[in-house]
């Protein structure tokens, strides 16, 4: 009897343990992930995918993938990441996180991700207007490509200077919004820039 109830007791605390240890990887979700840094990208223009549980674990599973170095410090506000690639942070600037073109008001351990989300964590500079917006370009019908820069809430902002990259030759002046179509360019990825703003993705 006494051995029945030791028994059980043990299989308790095993259906505890799973039930605690399973939340972490069944909340996992499949998210593209790209790191824009400085003055370069440093991971994946073409946003790769990945499997991760929030903003946080993105950046871990992208620096596994990419083999970059990036530094999370203890602040009174919790987990911070300070460094991401070569560069920290200033006074006016460090890492920021935007999760599908918006910037999320709390901690990246915070932001549970779901499928098709995708986390761009930059480096950017603030100033008396905010942070800098972020560029998203996306293939239009026709073999044509529209651009869009973000503010930190996620809507569509006003920018100068936007340039198309086709390849590393080729610019085509633009705006947000309006399509343009360079004709084929097998093999050589499109992405874009504006002034004072995050570049886009790279797109094929
Ligand atoms: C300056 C600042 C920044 C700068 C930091 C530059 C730097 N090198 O110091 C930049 C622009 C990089 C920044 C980034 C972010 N910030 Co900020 N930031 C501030 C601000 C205005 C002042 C912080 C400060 O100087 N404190 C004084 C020093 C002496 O204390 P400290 O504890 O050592 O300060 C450090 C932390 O504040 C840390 N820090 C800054 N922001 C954040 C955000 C989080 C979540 C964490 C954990 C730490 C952290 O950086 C400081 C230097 O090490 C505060 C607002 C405020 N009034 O506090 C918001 C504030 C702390 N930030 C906030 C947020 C949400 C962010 C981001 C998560 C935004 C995003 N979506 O990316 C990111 C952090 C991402 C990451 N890297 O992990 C929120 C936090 C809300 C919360 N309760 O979690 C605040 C309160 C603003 C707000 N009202 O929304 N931030």
């Amino acid at each position: 009897m006494a051995q029945r109830s030791i028994s059980l007791r043990l299989a308790l605390v095993l259906v505890v343990l799973v039930g605690v240890a399973l939340p972490a990887s069944a909340l996992a979700a499949t998210v593209h992930v790209r790191v824009e840094g400085k003055s370069m990208t440093i991971f994946a223009p073409t946003e790769v995918t990945v499997s991760a549980a929030n903003a946080q674990d993105a950046l871990e599973q992208a620096s596994l993938a990419g083999e970059f170095y990036y530094h999370v410090t203890q602040t009174s506000f919790g987990p911070y990441v300070d460094q991401v690639g070569r560069y920290g942070g200033t006074a006016d600037s460090g890492w920021v996180f935007k999760v599908d073109n918006a910037s999320p008001p709390v901690g990246a351990d915070k932001v549970v991700l779901k499928d098709g989300d995708t986390v761009l964590w930059y480096y950017a500079t603030f100033g008396a207007t905010g942070g800098p917006p972020t560029l998203v370009v996306k293939p239009a019908p026709k073999g044509c490509y529209v651009a869009t820069a973000y503010d930190d809430n996620g809507k569509p902002a006003p920018v100068s200077g936007l340039v198309f990259h086709v390849g590393s030759k080729r610019t085509i002046a633009g705006n947000t919004g309006t399509a343009v179509c360079p004709g084929p360019h097998p093999g050589v990825l499109l992405r874009a820039t504006a002034t004072g703003a995050v570049r886009s993705n790279a797109v094929k």
